[in-house]
């Protein structure tokens, strides 16, 4: 499917140094590749409620990578899934009286709108789950073929005219390194798996983990040719699985998402990578942000306490405090929205553009150089704002040195940050 229209970057004089990131799995600092093609996978969304102000802490984020990665003179491949057929979207547009489809397209589309408006760099592919049905199942049928899946035999009235191919699951004894990656205790694993969408007490699987690969037709549910598999649709981890293996290629640098995704969506689909390839470490850096929270709990389509960021903007906020709400707080970070966070950054912005009126302004390089060095380790924005902060109290201040610095600032905090001034 289509992204959205790319910001423009502006240029800067040289180069931003190599990018550390916090690296969730190892639970430390790891540095990317120093040079050559960066592949990034980011988690996109399940199109049924968009865009709350996590799912955009979230892409912002990782924004800040991309940009980072660029600064430092690498090409960027960046892949994003839209999980566009799936339990709760289909729930949804039930509980709605409405189609999934337009549910999907709808809120798809309205994120694309809060991307562009936040200023976040498209993927280059964005890549919805029903068009990558022929990559899960050529994928889940050479599963089944290596006996690394399995068919778990349907209810009744399942299945349509081939009720006798089953749902299909993942094999997880064939990956010997499963279990190894978010460090959790095997109860608390199933305990997690189960409130994420897993099926632990399905009769007939191998082990309470095992993941579903293809679910086969049920009465009132799309489904789609699935060749030796039967009509059916895409289990959750395949799907990111499979695309970040179609686009990306064997290497997933960066693989990317809120911290909810760390088990056991991310565990499971670096294992599928694993079996698919007989790879051991498909996934070079694990990369997570913080959740977002508002009125006490964990924002959430489920929980329904939501702040948009369509209404936020419909409500008068400028899309650039909304990005700065999201700056003000370092990505890894967890942290709870209130309206005060938004009237600061509004602030924020104000003082940032008059410190831009007229083409003076003090000198701009050191405030390059503080920028970079932030991002470059672990995209600390926090840190790039309040050097931002310093260089505005410094053109604002009476009698402040007037050399030109403003347009390297103005560009400094597009390029680096995506703030348009
Ligand atoms: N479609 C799947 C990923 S394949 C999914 O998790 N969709 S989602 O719409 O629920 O979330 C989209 C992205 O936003 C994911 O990376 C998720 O980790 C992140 N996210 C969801 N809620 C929050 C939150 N409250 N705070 C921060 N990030 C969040
Ligand atoms: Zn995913």
């Amino acid at each position: 499917m289509h992204a959205w229209t790319s910001p423009d970057i502006p240029a800067l004089p040289g180069h931003g140094a190599q990018v550390h990131l916090y690296d969730t799995l190892a639970g430390a600092p790891a540095p990317t590749r120093p040079e050559g093609p960066a592949t990034l996978y980011v988690c996109g969304i399940t199109p049924y409620d968009a865009t709350h102000l996590g799912h955009a802490n979230t892409y912002v984020g990782f924004d800040l990578l991309v940009r980072a990665w660029r600064d430092a003179g690498r090409e960027v491949r960046y892949v994003q899934n839209v999980t566009d057929v799936d339990d709760p979207l289909l729930e949804r547009a039930t509980e709605n009286g409405q189609d999934w489809r337009e549910l999907a397209d709808s809120q798809t589309d309205l994120f694309r709108s809060d991307m562009t408006a936040l200023r976040v760099v498209a993927p280059d592919h964005y890549v919805g789950a029903v068009e990558a049905i022929p990559l899960v199942v050529e994928a889940v049928e050479r599963m089944v073929a290596e006996g690394s899946a399995y068919r778990v035999a349907l209810p009744e009235g399942a299945g349509g005219t081939e009720p006798e191919l089953g749902d299909v699951y993942a094999d997880l004894a064939a990956d010997p390194l499963f279990g190894t990656g978010a460090g959790l205790e095997p109860e608390q694993m199933r305990r997690v798996f189960a409130d994420n969408g897993g099926d632990p007490d399905r009769p007939g699987k191998h082990e309470p983990l095992d993941p579903l690969l293809w679910r086969r037709t049920r009465p009132g549910e799309p489904d789609w040719d699935g060749g030796s598999l039967g009509r059916g649709r895409p289990g959750w981890h395949i799907e990111c699985a499979c695309i970040a293996l179609h686009h990306l290629g064997p290497v997933v640098e960066v693989q990317g998402g809120g911290r909810d995704l760390v088990f056991p969506h991310h565990e499971m689909s670096e294992s599928h990578l694993r079996v698919l390839q007989h790879t051991p470490a498909p996934v070079l850096l694990h990369a997570h942000g913080g959740l977002v929270a508002y009125e006490g709990e964990k924002m959430s389509k489920s929980r329904g306490n939501l702040v948009l960021v369509s209404e936020l903007v419909a409500g008068g906020a400028d899309p650039m405090a909304v990005r700065l709400v999201l700056l003000a707080h370092h990505y890894r970070d967890s942290w709870e929205y209130t309206d005060a966070d938004l009237a600061a950054a509004t602030e924020r912005l104000a003082r940032w553009r008059q410190a831009m009126t007229g083409d003076g302004g003090p000198a701009a390089e050191d405030l390059l150089a503080e920028v970079r060095a932030a991002l470059a380790d672990d995209l600390d924005a926090p840190t790039a704002l309040a050097a931002m902060d310093r260089w505005v109290d410094a053109a604002l201040a009476p009698g402040a040195a007037d050399v030109g610095g403003a347009e390297l600032a103005r560009r400094t905090v597009d390029a680096l940050l995506g703030v348009a001034l």
